[in-house]
């Protein structure tokens, strides 16, 4: 009897000293579970829960759900979650550069190299309390999605759903347009209330949109950002070994996405084209004019929103002409 008291007692002790040892964070992301944006996400909490087994654990509590996008960036910072999967667009109420991902010309590794990375990490660490731990999305541009039928960049009279990444694009080219998450677009489209939308190649299907949409504009332009960051305060206080999880399935992630990325934009690309979606395609000129516009009215906006980082930022992001 005694003997089954004392090995108890050991058990207990043990459990107790792992639990001490093991941190779990709490988790959200901005996009709807198990679609295109959150995926890279998932993929990353299984690494870490795999390889950081009574080291460190993430809790995933869930998308949109569970919290409004919109709202993610603020939680992130507050600590109220440790850990999230969000894009700039969502959170520039607290930090307008992050939206200049968007403009990102150069891979993320030629970034993390000649120092554009700790800049824009700095500012991270400044207006969001955050790390910047890692972008899982390849080169995936955005296109502008219709339900009537342009022949040139010309938007007057047409009203389009946005998110920051959007706005000063489509306003120069003469677009009425209305703020929604990406759970808003479907009802938007069903009603009649947008004309059409800003989305990347990919994802489309996800929500059923493509029951929705007539066309699709082309070229694309900029390239999506969707990134794990984590709260700085619940970054401090992990121990180097924890540390070292994160960052390795971090930047598992972050090389995974070139290839999953390339392969996913042409078979979304072909699955448009099947789903009747039709294509609106500007002469060469045009094409290269509608790009033009698009960097030059992006980094406007941003430099506008901060005259102090924007510049800076532009030298980084551009690529060398
Ligand atoms: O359109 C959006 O909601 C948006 O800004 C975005 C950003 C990154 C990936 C997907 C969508």
């Amino acid at each position: 009897m005694r003997k089954y008291v004392l090995v108890g007692a050991f058990l207990m002790g043990s459990a107790a000293a792992a639990t001490a040892q093991e941190v779990t964070l709490r988790a959200v992301t901005a996009f709807a579970e198990k679609t295109t944006y959150s995926r890279g996400f998932e993929r990353f909490i299984e690494r870490v829960n795999e390889t950081g087994k009574g080291v460190i654990r993430i809790n995933y509590i869930g998308g949109p759900k569970a919290m409004p996008p919109f709202e993610v960036g603020n939680a992130l910072k507050s600590g109220v979650v440790d850990i999230a999967n969000s894009t700039g667009a969502f959170y520039t109420n607290l930090m307008p550069e992050a939206d200049a991902w968007k403009l990102r010309q150069v891979p993320m590794a030629e970034l993390r190299k000649n120092g554009g990375f700790n800049y824009m990490a700095a500012i991270y660490a400044q207006k969001m309390n955050a790390i910047f731990l890692a972008n899982f999305v390849g080169d995936n541009p955005f296109h502008l999605y219709l339900n009537k039928k342009i022949t040139s960049p010309d938007l007057s009279g047409l009203k389009l759903r946005i998110t920051p990444v959007y706005r000063d694009f489509f306003q120069a080219m003469g677009a009425t347009v209305v703020q929604t998450a990406p759970g808003e677009v479907y009802t938007a489209l069903e009603r009649g209330v947008v004309d059409g939308y800003g989305w990347p190649i990919t994802g489309i299907f996800d929500l059923g949109w493509q029951e929705k949409t007539k066309y699709r504009v082309d070229p694309g332009f900029y390239t999506a950002e969707v990134s794990v960051i984590i709260n700085k305060a619940t970054w401090d206080k992990l121990t180097p070994q924890q540390k070292a999880v994160l960052q390795k399935a971090g930047g598992e992630g972050e090389k995974d996405a070139i290839g999953d990325f390339a392969k996913a934009n042409a078979e979304d690309t072909e699955r448009q084209a099947k789903a009747g979606i039709e294509t609106i395609k500007f002469d060469e000129a045009g094409a290269r004019r509608y790009l033009e516009q698009a960097y030059e009215a992006g980094w406007a906006g941003i430099i506008r929103q901060s005259a102090e980082h924007g510049p800076k930022l532009r030298g980084f992001f551009s690529k060398a002409k």
